[in-house]
């Protein structure tokens, strides 16, 4: 692999790096298959793509991958700074906002796969896209904790594409000005959820942390602020976050089927979700809007000792 081939976007601010080609061979397995092997003899891909020197703790990378389903438009992985991702909602409006830019999409609704199911998305005529999500629920609710320095603390546990730890009252101020107490905070409960030993089901680490407080733009219902798995926050809504969100609003029947949510994220920009039921889950819709802002081809020199990334 000498050189591959990116396009940079950024939904609501949080940024996506699509590898449109150059990656490794891994076959026509299931994504979930893939992922395994991405992960296990090529992690240097992901390093290469997201870490430093040519990237940053808060990249989303995501692989344009063949679908093995014919009727999928593409399939996907995604990855940041210290792994790999289930789903990732922004990303995939990345990636359709991408696919249009390249030509190789229109206005209509296209399938895509990724290594927790097929996502249905649709490219609007505004260029905003939605994501009909796969199945979101509330695993558990108000389950309470000991933080460090904190105290007791109380939230949700809720699946949206990644496994979500979500509170209300917190006691932070959520706001673009206080975002390194609210990392601090968010570390901190991460940190003692693991202690605990309090995962989401089949024991899966709750990897990311949501915090919600009043919307500070009209129109809006709440505003999140989203620690991601590597300690960098969503600079988006979070479209996996708003999900497991909106399956707790559900839940507690203070979201009707077909309402819509306008979730603000820390720095302002907002995704509108509703859903629909699905048995004891909801299929939840996430809209945004992401935009091009770069094309580049990576170069892999032999003699730079950062070509793969500073791990
Ligand atoms: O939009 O689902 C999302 C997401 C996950 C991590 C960062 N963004």
């Amino acid at each position: 692999m000498e050189k591959i081939s990116i396009i940079d976007s950024h939904t609501g601010g949080e940024p996506t790096r699509l590898v449109l080609a150059g990656g490794p061979d891994l076959g026509n397995g299931p994504l979930s298959e893939r992922l395994q092997l991405l992960r296990s003899q090529h992690d240097r891909l992901r390093s290469a793509v997201v870490c430093e020197p040519r990237g940053s703790d808060v990249l989303v990378g995501a692989l344009l991958c063949q679908p093995q389903d014919p009727a999928c438009e593409a399939g996907v992985i995604f990855f940041n700074n210290v792994g790999y991702l289930g789903m990732c909602g922004h990303g995939t409006i990345g990636l359709v906002a991408s696919l249009a830019y390249l030509g190789r999409i229109g206005p209509g609704r296209y399938k895509i796969e990724t290594p927790v199911g097929v996502v249905e998305t649709e490219l609007h005529a505004d260029a905003s896209v939605t994501v009909h999500n796969i199945p979101a629920y509330r695993w558990r609710k108000d389950v309470a904790l000991q933080v460090p320095d904190y105290g007791r603390v109380v939230g949700d546990i809720a699946w949206g594409g990644n496994w979500f730890f979500l509170i209300g009252d917190h006691g932070q101020d959520v706001r673009q000005e206080n975002i390194a107490a609210l990392t601090d905070f968010s570390w901190a409960v991460r940190a003692s959820l693991e202690l605990a030993g309090i995962t989401g089901a089949g024991d899966a680490p709750i990897d990311h942390i949501e915090l919600f407080g009043p919307a500070r733009q009209a129109g809006n219902h709440s505003s999140n602020f989203v620690l991601c798995p590597g300690k960098a926050y969503d600079r988006s809504p979070c479209g996996t976050g708003t999900s497991a969100k909106i399956a707790c609003l559900a839940a507690d029947g203070k979201m009707a089927e077909g309402a819509i949510w306008r979730q603000e994220s820390i720095i302002g920009s907002v995704f509108e979700a509703s859903y629909r039921r699905h048995g004891e889950q909801i299929l939840p819709a996430i809209r945004g809007t992401a935009f091009v802002n770069a094309e580049s081809s990576f170069i892999f020199n032999q003699d730079d000792p950062f070509a793969w990334g500073i791990v």
